[in-house]
């Protein structure tokens, strides 16, 4: 009886995640749980924050040049996407990863910071999550998906029509108006966007964390996608691809080219994600 009466208080003390949007709710002891106003509010902001890419359509190119000069960079090639999507124009904040999941893992804590400490596995099932919540709250239509970039779409997206090795210019001395990482950061993160966007008006892309793509671990372009899928042949898929460098990392590993391959099982305070909108193919 005690432990059916216990089991009831830990299901009813779980189901603050699972709240459905649109009410608020006492929940055993006391405490209160998500408010599910709360969550929509944020779900809100997060559809809102969404930048519109669309290749081939005006200031966006039909194809850009992927890779650099490093061994994993090569070898370069052109990569061509025929389809519109979104982009985040902020890493994933803390505050929405807790309202969608329940928790917030990070070891730098801040509503508006960027969340970190999560593995590859984690970002998917955010992603998930998200999706599902935001077409119940009518903020996405059935065929749209919250999903992680492929490398392929996180470079395009990062170099914003540059060829040059940061968004801005080859010259690191510029960074720090743009980023965060080992010359301005002292391991304390900041709120997302407090740096300069780039072109296209997305922040944090050189620097801050880590970005999780979905792409198998491969250590360098031969028989990649050159289209924007998201590579799933050829490479390790117990590893995954993380891009941007960090607040942890120097000049170099900020450039858009730059590439590292992780466990996707890694937690790590200078690994967050940023996701994609896009329509399912
Ligand atoms: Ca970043």
């Amino acid at each position: 009886m005690t432990a059916l009466l216990l089991a009831g208080l830990l299901a009813l003390a779980a189901q603050p995640n699972d709240l459905p949007a649109g009410g608020e709710r006492e929940i055993a002891g006391g405490e209160r749980g998500i408010a599910g106003g709360e969550q929509e509010k944020l779900l809100q902001v997060f559809h809102a924050e969404f930048v519109p890419i669309s290749p081939g359509k005006g200031k966006f190119p039909a194809s850009f040049q992927m890779g650099g000069a490093r061994e994993n960079e090569q070898p370069k090639r052109r990569v061509s996407l025929d389809y519109s999507f979104q982009v985040a124009k902020y890493e994933v904040p803390q505050n929405l990863w807790r309202a969608v999941t329940g928790a917030n893992p990070s070891r730098w804590k801040g509503e508006r910071n960027s969340v970190e400490m999560l593995s590859y596995d984690e970002a998917v099932a955010f992603c998930k999550k998200a999706t599902e919540l935001m077409r119940a709250a009518n903020l996405i239509g059935e065929k749209q998906v919250v999903r992680l970039p492929s490398e392929a779409e996180w470079e395009y997206v990062a170099r914003a029509g540059a060829t040059t090795r940061y968004s801005f210019g080859d010259d690191a001395k510029s960074l720090g108006r743009f980023a965060w990482f080992t010359g301005n950061a002292a391991g304390n993160d900041p709120p997302v966007g407090a740096k300069e966007p780039n072109p296209w008006g997305l922040y944090d892309m050189h620097g801050y964390l880590w970005e999780w793509c979905a792409d198998y671990g491969a250590e360098n372009y031969a028989g990649a996608p050159a289209n924007g899928a998201v590579r799933t042949t050829g490479g390790d898929s117990a590893k995954r691809v993380l891009r941007g460098g960090s607040w942890k990392d120097p000049a170099e590993q900020l450039e858009s080219s730059y590439r590292r391959l992780a466990d996707k099982n890694l937690r790590d305070a200078a690994v967050g994600l940023r996701c994609v909108l896009a329509t399912k193919k």
